[in-house]
This record gives C-alpha cells, structure tokens and sequence, in this order.
C-alpha cells in the first residue's frame, strides 16, 4: 500500500483516573486497545491509538486534600511520576500514538470552547440541580434509577445534593439516538449493551443532564460563568477530539482521524459513551464515532477491583515475575472481551505453562534444536515431501483469514485460538513424521530437512499473528528461525514456504520457560501474605463536604424512651416508643439489639433524627433513626443529660 493512500484507523482507550495506582483491569483495557493497533499497523493502516488520563474532579480535589498536596502535584506524581502511568504503559509495552491528560493547556482551552459552542446553539442552559449524588462517580442519579438505594454504576452510597448548575439538552437527543442505534446496530457492541441502553435509558426518555458544578474547583472553569467548572465526564470524554487538535492548535489531525473507528470502554461507562457522547457531537454538529465496544470486567473472587475493596492485583508484580508478553497474553488469550472474566494467580501460570511454554515455546526449541542438531544449523536446499505435509500447509495457508475474520471482531480470545490451534498441528506433525527416526538414515535427511522446513514456516505464520499481542517475544522467535525483513509482514503470513530452503537458524534461550505452579503459588501466598498485613484495614471511604444547608436539611430531636423491647424473629431490632415532644408518640426501629437489653434503654434521654422518610423493618414501621457512635466495633447510643428536654432541637 502507498504511504498516500493509507487508511487510517483511531482506536482509543478510556482516560484512566488518576486517583490510585492502575490496576490490572485497566491494564486489561490497555493491551487489548494496543493489540488491536498493533495488528491495525501490521495490516497498513496508518493508526492513531490515543490513550491518557482523566485528571478533574471532586474525587482528586479530595484525594490531594487528603494527602496534603494540590491537586496538580497529586495528578503529577500519579500519572508521571516514578511508578506511575507513563511508566506502567512504558513497562507493558503499549504503542499509543499519543497521551492527552486533561489537565494540558490545550485540553483546557478546548473544552472552555466545546462548552460555549453547545451554550451558544441553546443545548446548554442555567438551571437548578436536585439529585442524588455519588461522589466516587462524580454522577447525579434520580431515586428511579438507583440500585437497591445506591449507585447504579459502582453500589456505594448517595447523598442528596443541589446546587446551581448548568444543563445539557440530553432529553432533546433521544430520538436521534434512538435512531442512531436503529440504523447502526453495530454502533455499540456487544449486543447485549446496545440492548442494556435502550431499555433502561433511552425508551424510558433521556433526562437533561447536569454539566456544570459549583461545589469544588478542580476543574475547567466556565469562562463565561465563574464558579463553574465544566462536569468531569464533559471534560473527559471531549478528550477524544481534543487531541486531535479539535478547538486548539496544538495539533492538527481531526480531519484525518475523525471519526474515531473505535471506542474500547468498560462495561459501567458504556452510556457516557454510546448516549452522552453522541449527543454532545450531535449537538456540536460533528461526526459520531463508527463504534463503541463495551468490554466486561476482570473479577476477583467475584467482584470488580478496587482499592477500597482491598483486592486489586498489580500488574507490575505480574509483570515483573512472568513477563510482560506472558501476562499480556494472559489477558488477551483466557477470557472473551465482550465478558467478564475472573482472574486468579492459578490460571496465570496454567495458561502460561500450556500455551506459551509447552505449544509455543516447545515447538520453537525442539524445531530449532533438531535443524542444529542434524545439519549444524542450516538446512540444505535437497528436501523431499511426505506423508502429513499437505494437512499441515493447508491449516498454516488459511490461518491467516481465520485470525483475521476474529480480529476483525475484536474476538482476540478466539483469533488466538486459531494460531494455537495452528501450533498444535505443528507439534503434532513433530508425532507424526518422528524426525528422532528419519535422522538415523542417511536416505532420510531430505525429508528430514523438509519437515523441519515446514515446521519452521508454521512457526514464521504463526509468530507473525502472534506479534500483535506478544511483539517482544516474536521479535526474539524470529531471529531464532531466521525469519526478517519482508517475511514477518502481514502479506508474508498468507503464503507459506516463503524462508529460502537452505536457512539458517539460531538457538537462543527458551522463550518461555516453564513455571512450577505448586512453587509458585506458595511463593504468591507467601508475598500476599506479607503484603497483606501491614495494610489490612480497608481504605475508608471518602466522606463527601456537605453545604450548610445539607446539614440544616437534617432534623436532630430529642426524645425520652417510653418503651423499648424486642423484635419477635430478629436478632438485632429494638423497637422504641418515644416522647419527641409532639404530643404523639413516635415509634423508631433500630439495629442496636446485639448491643442493648431493652430495659437498659427505657427513661433514658436520647437523640433521633425524626426527618427521615418512614420505612418498614421486619413489618413494623420505623419513624426516623436513633444516633448511636461507633468505634472499633463497639456502639453506643447518644445519651444526654435528664435535664434537656423531649422535642429540643440539636443545631
Ligand atoms: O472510568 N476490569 O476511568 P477509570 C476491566 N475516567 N476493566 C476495568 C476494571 C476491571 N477490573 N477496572 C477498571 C474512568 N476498568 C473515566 C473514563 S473516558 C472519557 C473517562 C476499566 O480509571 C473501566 O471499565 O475509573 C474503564 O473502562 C477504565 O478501566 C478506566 O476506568
């Protein structure tokens, strides 16, 4: 292909917070984006693979708070410092063609011009925001779409919070997104995603969404509107034209790369991508992306990662201990990528031990060593063909489409089951055609030499498919088969018999050396362990600031127990009647029962908060809630001094 008439192709990956250290499922995400451009590049296609990171927010004003730094410096030593992102990126190998961090001037600058292009056009309004809000979300919800009470995205608690606030138009765009997935059902992949979206938010009609915040100042502030900074999510996903220089000069690629061919996104964030993007382009009157792929989620021991879970798996550790080609084949090679997968130290080495150090790896050094052995390590040009030969050239010819029609479908797991299943042709062909018995007859050496040719050109294929996802380990398979230059292209992987006849190998050290798995998870254990214990209270979760008025909106009272007794069938319910000083007795339920004998509690003064919502707790119903304090497992409820009176106001 000319280098004129090269096609382009953008691929880019979220932008990753930068509030922990990265964990393997972003690296998950990474790898795979940079695989798909890597074989993007070797198929000619002029790639564009941007990744970076998201660096507003509440939740960084917090966390930089916490550890008594600005913001800027928390961001600063997580995405560039020793450790950080550029160096986890720089340590796996990835390929990104650029780093936009939201933080850069010319980011800033841009989404100060994306907001008033949509103010001005009218998408963009002045309003009031009422809602629910979780702060590790950055994200308002209406009780409708809460879960069980919580966050929809991540499961942690909301708090009521309103605040001035400017609005997108999202509701306006229903329809044409409505649309937009009707005429395009490959717009969002997999299916199952594009049918997720449509049913719990676009026929139930989209609301306007709140896109500006006036609570923190970590953010790009409104120019027309100070006290506002741009909501994250707006900043963060306008990164995907912004680095290509949309609304700034500092770089000049939007009309080569946009749009963007695809999107590779997290399952949770799949509506920020495929609903509020495309409105937000729609509204600007530019292009949509063509794709949206929506992938599952690394598990541990059945739930998403997270470091205030405690279970995070680092991939450097990995990396470190197997290799950065093992551990990015791991990822690529054990679980589909529309789905989530559960990760485990034991499935590590099982799949590093089977395919790389057994199919692969064997094949290379037993081929290797057999041409060194018999001929000194160059073939001769003299070969006959045999038995089995026919069978194995056939599944080396087609594998390149096999491979290509997966990859094509960002199916990695599948595509690389074809190349293994390829190999595993090759070492059974080594069963087949005993090369040991045909090197003890002189008359056999032709043959000989052609099966160690055909072996080397099912390795060649097959290294060069593997190249996206394990390119430093292929460069080294390469070099030991002799195989450079226009022979390890993507056009060299469709024809097979393409190494001159007489080459010339050269043994090196195994690729992948096999792991002792009973060893070695004694070895992980034994470093958990140790890891594990000086660290063993889970990071707390971060109190959200409330306003004045948040704290006025909760109504304290005290209150003088009449009665209190036991819930009949529950271990842990108390139920009190209590004089609030209304002249009607307020009954309250509370789960204080493992702590309290009912008796120890009646004629005591206490404290309820008696503005909470009624509810109903094992089929009594519970008017408000009694404050207790608790510490180090240990609870006790507020009491005060006999003297402050029933319905007595806390403020
Ligand atoms: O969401 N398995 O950033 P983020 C697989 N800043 N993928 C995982 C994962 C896991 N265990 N944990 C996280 C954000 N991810 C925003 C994106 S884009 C305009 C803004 C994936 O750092 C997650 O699904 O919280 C998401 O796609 C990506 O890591 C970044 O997550």
């Amino acid at each position: 292909m000319c280098k004129e008439c090269k096609k382009t192709f953008y691929i880019s990956t979220p932008i990753y917070y930068p509030s922990d250290k990265l964990h393997i499922g972003h690296t998950y995400c990474t790898v795979a984006t940079d695989s798909m451009a890597r074989y993007m590049r070797m198929r000619g296609y002029d790639v564009m693979f941007l990744t970076g990171t998201d660096e507003h927010g509440q939740k960084i004003e917090e966390k930089a708070k916490a550890a008594g730094v600005t913001p800027q410096q928390f961001v600063d030593n997580i995405v560039a410092g020793k450790g950080g992102i550029l160096d986890l990126w720089k340590l796996m190998n990835i390929s990104n063609d650029r780093f936009i961090r939201t933080t850069d001037d010319y980011h800033v600058k841009s989404i100060q011009y994306i907001f008033k292009k949509m103010y001005e056009n009218g998408d963009i309004y002045k309003g009031a925001y009422k809602g629910l809000y979780c702060t590790p979300c950055e994200s308002f919800w209406t009780e409708t779409q809460l879960v069980d009470g919580k966050c929809p995205d991540c499961g942690r608690e909301v708090y009521p919070a309103e605040e001035e606030a400017y609005f997108f138009r999202l509701s306006k765009y229903t329809d044409r997104i409505i649309k937009l997935f009707e005429e395009h059902p490959d717009f969002l992949e997999p299916q199952s995603r594009m049918n997720e979206m449509m049913n719990n938010f676009l026929k139930p009609g989209l609301e306007d969404l709140c896109v500006s915040r006036t609570s923190f100042t970590w953010g790009v502030p409104v120019d027309f509107d100070p006290g506002h900074v741009v909501y994250v999510w707006v900043d963060a996903l306008s990164n995907y034209i912004t680095a290509l220089g949309y609304g700034n000069d500092k770089y000049h690629d939007y009309e080569k790369y946009w749009p963007c061919d695809v999107h590779f996104v997290g399952k949770e964030i799949v509506r920020f991508h495929s609903i509020i993007w495309p409105a937000m382009l729609m509204s600007l009157g530019e292009p949509l992306p063509k794709k949206v792929y929506g992938h599952g989620w690394l598990l541990l021991d059945g739930g998403k990662m997270s470091k205030s879970k405690g279970n995070v798996v680092d991939p450097v550790v990995l990396a470190e201990r197997y290799g950065v080609d093992a551990l990015r084949f791991f990822l690529m090679r054990e679980f589909p990528f529309g789905s989530d997968g559960m990760f485990s130290n034991e499935l590590l080495i099982s799949r590093i031990n089977t395919d790389l150090a057994n199919s692969l790896g064997n094949l290379v050094s037993r081929t290797v060593a057999m041409v060194e052995k018999y001929f000194g390590g160059t073939l001769p040009k003299d070969t006959r063909a045999g038995d089995f030969d026919d069978d194995l050239i056939k599944d080396v010819s087609g594998l390149r489409d096999a491979y290509q029609a997966q990859m094509d479908k960002y199916a990695f797991q599948s595509a690389i089951s074809e190349v293994f299943r390829v190999l595993g042709r090759g070492n059974k062909y080594i069963d087949e055609t005993t090369p040991w018995i045909l090197a003890k007859n002189e008359d056999d050496k032709p043959r000989l030499a052609r099966v160690l040719y055909n072996l080397l050109e099912t390795i060649r294929v097959c290294t060069i498919l593997l190249t996206p996802f394990i390119p430093d380990s292929c460069t080294k398979i390469f070099e030991q088969i002799g195989a450079a230059g226009d022979l390890i292209t993507w056009d060299a992987a469709e024809k097979f018999g393409l190494l001159p006849a007489d080459v010339t190998v050269k043994k090196g050290e195994a690729v992948f050396p096999r792991i002792d798995m009973a060893k070695e998870l004694a070895l992980l254990e034994e470093m958990n362990k140790a890891k594990a214990a000086p660290q063993s209270e889970p990071e707390p979760e971060p109190v959200p600031e409330i306003t004045i008025d948040d704290f006025a909106k909760v109504e304290m009272t005290v209150c003088k127990v009449l009665t209190c007794e036991n819930v009949k069938k529950s271990k842990k319910l108390l139920k009190f009647t209590l004089d609030d000083g209304s002249g009607t007795e307020r009954q309250i339920l509370s789960g204080i029962a493992e702590y309290y004998k009912p008796e120890e509690l009646v004629g005591k003064t206490i404290v309820a908060c008696t503005n909470l919502a009624p509810r109903k707790m094992m089929g009594h119903e519970s008017n408000g809630m009694i404050l207790s304090a608790e510490k180090d497992g240990k609870l006790n409820v507020v009491i005060l001094d006999d003297a402050v009176p029933a319905g007595a106001k806390l403020c």
